[in-house]
């Protein structure tokens, strides 16, 4: 049988085990990326190991997140972040030049080769041929040491697209009509492989959102091919060498097959407050809309920002509507400055925010109560933008242009305005100069830690028997935004574990840090796809530091899982789920941890006097990481 593009990926990057769906392998990474929200933390984990310089190349570092600056605590970390990243040979993408999954796509991506990215929307990367992967910050920092990544071998999923996207119709409705037919967790243990003659009218900028948004599926990651349009798309980046061809084997086996006729989509809209739940943007036209918001990692490339500024030339943002852009990146927003796009923008009443992820995280321009929000984004949990009752839809930049200025949902084929899609610039726009390459002389740097820059608590092994009360009890699809939120308040403490720790479940119940105080720590219960979304590791680091002993649910999200095994938290998921009504707030559990790893343990319920059998959801191997506290301790024992 001939092989997929990702096996042949994997293949020249195994370091131990065997390509078999289920199986745990080892790989070896090339490259790493860092983003400022969770790059702090990383690099205090690197620091930890005391190597003294990095060996993936690249290893970049960007800021984007952590931009809004309310006070010292942001450019604190910006200044950590840039001499840390001179020093220990690392490459620093400066404030101001983009967000972080669009400017690796443009300046680093290469097929072929496979990225550990500490956050979740990584397979961008995938839209270049890259086996691009989302991880938790010690994941990417053991990677930045050397170290494989390791992970369960995937099933391979080929996804075969037919037809050509009609007018009006992009990238975006590709991935949420995969989302409508998958749901959120529907891409669990997979990798998703574009092929089929559908593929040869999507650029790259195109395929890297359908790339970004498998993140929202579940996915490990998502991967097109390396063909002819990957390298037009290098050689107009000025990287024609970099290319490699990379197709899959014409009998390529795919272990799920999914088909998709193109010409047959039309305008999609995900509603709130979830992603997967997608409809037709002429189902719910006609609701008014307070704010649009066009950009993030999804949907802010130069050819996006063109068609929307061909849609909005002449026209004005409606009254009602309060619309904002954030370019991708400081190449995106000089070139439609330079060809008077921008001009466009600006004339039409839309704000010019800077090239940051911003909205997308709360991080500014959160929407009125109760406001209606269409976005050209990824994410849209409750709470997620910076207002709680907000209400976050998700499309295409053409569905928001629409919005804009109708002022109420709109399909954009009902607007009557022309539809025009550029073709990509004979020349990207080339100005390196913010990113800067790490000092000749790292001896000389010295790495400066504000004051709201705490290091790491020490990990301890974990004990024989875990006891303790339920401190929480949660349903499916919790997301890490659930367990540890984002926006402008709590992301400057990402540097400082236990300022951050106050936040845990902030939205969800304001009593849980208070409870987990006073018992010391104890168990959470939870649903399916526990901990989707983001690759935060402060979701598992925080509950931690607040005494979580084990999490017991239905079935855990792949990266939220690899870090509370990271941490020393015992995942556990119930041998029968109908068992999750057995467990209550307050119920009193305890669990007897055997020497070997076993197929089930049982937890008393010494409340409810019931024994319910659960499932350590690990492999040999973490069961020995989490036994010792964790990755950094476990790390210590074994890095030579
Ligand atoms: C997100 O989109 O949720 C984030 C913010 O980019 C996260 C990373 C983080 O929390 O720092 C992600 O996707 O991994
Ligand atoms: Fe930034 Fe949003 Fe993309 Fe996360 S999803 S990297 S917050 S733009």
């Amino acid at each position: 049988m001939g092989k997929t593009i990702t096996h042949k990926i994997f293949e020249t990057h195994l370091v131990e085990g065997y390509l078999e769906p289920g199986e745990t392998v080892g790989i070896q990474v090339d490259s790493t990326l860092l983003q400022d929200a969770t790059g702090t933390m990383a690099c205090l984990e690197f620091e930890a190991l005391g190597l003294p310089r990095v060996k993936t190349a690249p290893c970049v570092v960007f800021v984007d997140h952590n931009m809004l600056q309310v006070g010292f605590e942001n450019p604190d970390d910006h200044i950590f972040l840039q001499t840390f990243a001179a020093k220990y040979g690392m490459t620093y993408s400066r404030p101001g030049n983009g967000i972080c999954h669009q400017v690796y796509l443009e300046r680093f991506a290469v097929p072929g080769k496979v990225l550990l990215g500490a956050d979740s929307h990584s397979p961008t990367a995938g839209g270049m041929g890259m086996l691009a992967i989302g991880a938790g910050g010690l994941d990417v920092a053991l990677a930045m040491a050397g170290q494989p990544f390791y992970l369960t071998m995937p099933k391979i999923v080929g996804v075969k697209l037919t037809g050509k996207l009609q007018p009006f119709v992009s990238a975006k409705d590709i991935i949420l009509e995969l989302l409508r037919r998958l749901t959120v967790k529907g891409g669990t243990g997979k990798i998703f492989e574009y092929y089929g003659e559908g593929i040869r009218s999507l650029t790259v900028p195109e395929r890297s959102t359908i790339t970004n948004m498998g993140a929202e599926l579940g996915a490990t990651t998502s991967i097109f091919p390396s063909d002819e349009i990957t390298k037009d798309y290098l050689k107009r980046q000025g990287r024609e060498s970099e290319w490699i061809p990379l197709y899959p084997d014409g009998d390529a086996e795919y272990q799920e097959r999914i088909e998709m006729d193109l010409s047959s989509l039309e305008p999609l809209i995900a509603r709130p407050h979830s992603p997967d739940n997608v409809v037709k943007v002429r189902e719910v036209k006609g609701l008014p809309v307070d704010q649009v918001a066009i950009g993030s990692c999804t949907n802010s490339s130069f050819t996006d920002l063109m068609i929307v500024a061909g849609m909005m030339k002449g026209r004005s943002v409606h009254p009602r509507v309060s619309a904002a852009l954030t370019p991708g990146s400081r190449q995106v927003l000089n070139m439609i400055a330079a060809n008077g796009a921008l001009a466009d923008f600006i004339a039409s009443g839309f704000r010019i925010l800077e090239s940051a992820c911003g909205p997308c995280i709360g991080m500014g321009f959160a929407p009125s109560s109760g406001g209606v929000a269409i976005r050209s984004y990824n994410r849209n949990f409750e709470g997620r933008a910076g207002t709680k009752d907000a209400r976050v839809y998700l499309a295409s930049p053409e569905v928001c242009a629409a919005c804009a200025i109708a002022g109420e949902i709109t399909d954009p084929r009902d607007l009557g305005v022309p539809y025009s899609r550029p073709p990509l610039p004979e020349k990207y726009l080339v100005d390196d100069s913010m990113i800067l390459p790490p000092s000749s002389h790292p001896e000389e740097v010295e790495v400066r830690k504000g004051p709201n820059i705490k290091s790491l608590p020490q990990m301890f092994p974990l004990p024989e028997v875990l006891d303790g009360e339920v401190l929480m009890k949660v349903g499916d699809n919790i997301s890490t935004d659930h367990i540890l939120p984002a926006g402008a308040k709590i992301l400057p403490l990402r540097s400082n574990l236990p300022a951050i720790s106050d936040y845990v479940f902030a939205g969800l119940d304001p009593g849980f840090v208070r409870r987990a105080k006073e018992k010391g720590g104890g168990f959470i219960i939870g649903g399916e796809n526990y901990g989707q979304g983001s690759s935060r590791e402060h979701a598992a680091l925080a509950p931690k530091f607040l005494g979580v002993k084990a999490v017991i649910v239905k079935s855990f999200a792949r990266i939220h899982l690899a870090n509370l095994v990271n941490f020393g938290i015992l995942p556990l998921k119930f041998a029968n789920p109908a068992d999750y009504v057995k467990i209550d707030v307050g119920d009193f559990l305890q669990c007897h941890l055997p020497k070997t790893l076993n197929s089930a343990l049982i937890l008393k319920n010494l409340t409810k006097k019931v024994d319910i059998p659960v499932i350590p959801v690990l492999n040999a191997r973490d069961w020995e990481i989490v036994k010792a506290g964790g990755s950094l301790p476990y790390a210590k024992l074994h890095l030579t």
